[in-house]
């Protein structure tokens, strides 16, 4: 390992605020193995995160980092871009801070193809302000604000933003982390608009409402309901119904980024 443990963190805010069992761990270890196994430069290296559980992230990893206003972790990493392209910039957060109050942000910083990266921690809830409905939240799934089951569709935000013209799209999830690190190295590999969906176990929120009262159960859920094999999407969706997720690469473009 090239970058080492007690470089990459802020040890120092040790305990972290994350619930035992969160998901957010598993993320943030990733990323650590990715940064370390491709020998980043921390110096060149920046996160914005938002609010949320998710957007507390920045905060314990030892690279500069912003802790910007809900939603507007896209615009704010877009800016240090544009003040210095040498800077590799990732924008972080919660699938409510990126798909929902930032929604609009994502789908135009893709068709500028903006070159950032974006990492989508998709929980399914709002998970910080008490477990309210997300626009990732699935049909029928118990919020503190859809108490009888949500009646909505649900956002395919990788497809939304691959639809909107991104350069590099994929997803993974926290129950294959060997998945999630290579996915990581690869990111980095990518210029333009990258974005980075991750399914996570938030099993506080968003399990325990949902008869799945450990960690463990919330990742057989994200197990059962993935596939690394698009021809294999339909067929598991016409067996359990949706979510159904297709992991991996999503789109892969080479468009010239901006700037
Ligand atoms: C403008 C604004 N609106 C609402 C809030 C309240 N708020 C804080 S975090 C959050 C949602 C958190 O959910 P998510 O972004 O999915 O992140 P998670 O906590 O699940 O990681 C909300 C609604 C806020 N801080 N600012
Ligand atoms: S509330 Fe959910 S997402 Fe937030 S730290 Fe706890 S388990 Fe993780």
């Amino acid at each position: 390992m090239a970058v080492k443990r007690e470089d990459f963190f802020r040890f120092e805010r040790w305990p972290h605020m994350f619930c035992p069992g969160c998901g957010l761990g598993t993320i943030m270890n990733a990323l650590y193995f990715a940064v370390s196994e491709l020998d980043l430069d921390l110096d060149k290296l920046v996160m914005v995160g938002g609010i949320g559980c998710t957007g507390r992230i920045p905060g314990y990893l030892n690279i500069d980092s912003m802790h910007v206003t809900h939603g507007r972790a896209i615009p704010v990493a877009l800016g240090l871009k544009l003040a210095n392209p040498e800077l590799e910039v990732i924008a972080i957060g919660g699938d409510g801070d990126i798909a929902g109050i930032g929604g609009n942000h994502l789908i135009h910083a893709a068709r500028r193809n903006i070159d950032i990266k974006v990492i989508q921690v998709t929980n399914f809830n709002y998970a910080l302000t008490g477990g309210q409905l997300a626009p990732t939240t699935p049909r029928g799934v118990i919020t503190t604000t859809t108490p009888y089951g949500n009646q909505e569709y649900f956002f395919d935000t990788a497809e939304l933003v691959a639809a909107a013209g991104a350069n590099w799209v994929a997803r993974y999830s926290t129950h294959d982390p060997k998945g999630l690190i290579m996915g990581f190295k690869k990111m980095f590999s990518h210029r333009g608009f990258v974005f980075v969906e991750v399914l996570s176990q938030c099993p506080v929120q968003f399990g325990r409402r949902n008869k799945m009262r450990s960690p463990t159960e919330v990742l057989e859920w994200l197990k059962s309901r993935t596939t690394y094999d698009r021809k294999k999407v339909e067929e598991l969706r016409k067996k359990i119904g949706d979510p159904v997720f297709l992991l991996g690469e999503i789109v892969s473009r080479d468009r010239k980024p901006i700037p």
